[in-house]
């Protein structure tokens, strides 16, 4: 347990930057028991846009070179595009410095094997950002099953849709890149259900996927150029779990009028439940005898993490699950302790994604 302040060094400072560092802001806070923080270093390559973006978030420096932050600092943030998880991260934990990386682990199931190869070689935690476990009700429902309430888990539906690619003008962007992002709508939504479903059910034994690529090229915004969509929009899956559970998954950036509709359905032989990212606080629960569904408001004071913030019924947002994620790891970091999801239920998401990928190619079932 180290009692000295947390320096930490971040790589990335666009949306997911923002996310955690007003995470970092909030700890101190709400969760007074979490480790004492300094938002020591951001890296960046734009050195102007750096320095804004480090006044902005509360960060006492910048630096352009990850090579020269992570042996320096106490934990190391990686949240940059895909293509940048692999090489800083395992630069940090072959220095010993504790790494929470963004999702999905890697473009690929090479970088991302790398990754944990360098995490289990290290005596220190190396976190993946999977932020929904850590929803008040989907911590909720884990439990809910683990104590029998659903019974035998017969189905897993997960279905990630948004709608913010429909318009062929979008410009291009990273995440529709092959090189940089690895796939599209698959691991960038994709990989959040596939980790849902191992945290709720359990390891994925085959699937059979399907990809679509709808609009094969973009503009670039602020050039008269397009650029080709090498990855997909949209895929679906049908999952075999290695418990026997059946599974559907799918996710698409085509999906209008959805903004960010994450949904989770689970049948068992005694009970089932709903959940939706679009109304987070609540648990849709059919127990066994019940005529019907039952809309659980899972905001008492006993319910995960929601002691830190308000009495019940005042409900908390999207943010909060990254004020979580962080208390939890900053916590594994401090105390020495172990962090899930670790960089070895990234891999494991990896694999189910790479699966999918090469069932779409081969019109077969893929054993993961
Ligand atoms: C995609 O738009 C995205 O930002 C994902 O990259 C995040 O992981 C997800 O939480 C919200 O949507």
């Amino acid at each position: 347990m180290t009692d000295e302040p947390l320096d930490i060094g971040v790589l990335g400072y666009r949306f997911m930057g923002k996310a955690h560092a007003n995470a970092f802001a909030r700890l101190p806070m709400f969760f007074a028991d979490a480790p004492d923080l300094n938002r020591a270093v951001l890296v960046g390559r734009d050195e102007a846009a750096l320095a804004d973006a480090a006044d902005e978030l509360g960060f006492a420096r910048t630096a352009t070179d990850w090579e020269s932050v992570v042996d320096e600092v106490d934990v190391f943030y990686n949240l940059g595009p895909n293509h940048v998880h692999a090489e800083p991260s395992i630069a940090a934990l072959e220095a010993g410095t504790p790494v929470f990386c963004e999702k999905p682990l890697a473009p690929g199931l090479d970088d991302a094997a790398a990754m944990a190869e360098a995490a289990a070689d290290a005596d220190v935690p190396a976190g993946i950002a999977f932020n929904y476990r850590f929803i008040p009700a989907i911590q909720y429902a884990k439990n809910l099953i683990e104590a029998g309430e659903l019974g035998e888990l017969r189905h897993f539906r997960g279905r990630y849709l948004q709608d913010w690619l429909v318009d062929p003008e979008a410009p291009w962007s990273w995440r529709n890149d092959e090189e940089l992002a690895g796939s599209g709508a698959l691991g960038d939504l994709g990989a959040h259900t596939v980790d849902l479903a191992r945290f709720l059910v359990g390891d994925v034994a085959a699937v059979s996927g399907h990809l679509r690529t709808f609009v094969d090229e973009r503009p670039v915004d602020g050039e008269d150029e397009t650029r080709p969509v090498t990855v997909d929009d949209a895929y679906s899956a049908q999952v075999a779990f290695e418990d026997g559970t059946m599974g559907t998954l799918e996710a698409s950036r085509f999906a209008n009028g959805r903004k960010n509709d994450h949904t989770i359905e689970i049948e068992g032989s005694k009970g089932s439940l709903k959940f939706s990212l679009e109304r987070l606080n609540e648990l849709e629960v059919l127990r066994e005898d019940s005529r019907g569904y039952e809309t659980v408001l899972v905001t008492d004071e006993s319910d995960p993490y929601i002691d830190h913030w308000w009495p019940p019924g005042h409900v908390i947002g999207w943010e909060h699950t990254f004020v979580h994620e962080n208390y939890e790891f900053l916590s594994a970091v401090a105390e020495g302790g172990d962090y899930e999801p670790s960089f070895a239920d990234g891999l494991a998401v990896q694999r189910v994604l790479d699966a999918v990928e090469r069932s779409d190619d081969e019109r077969a079932w893929i054993e993961v």
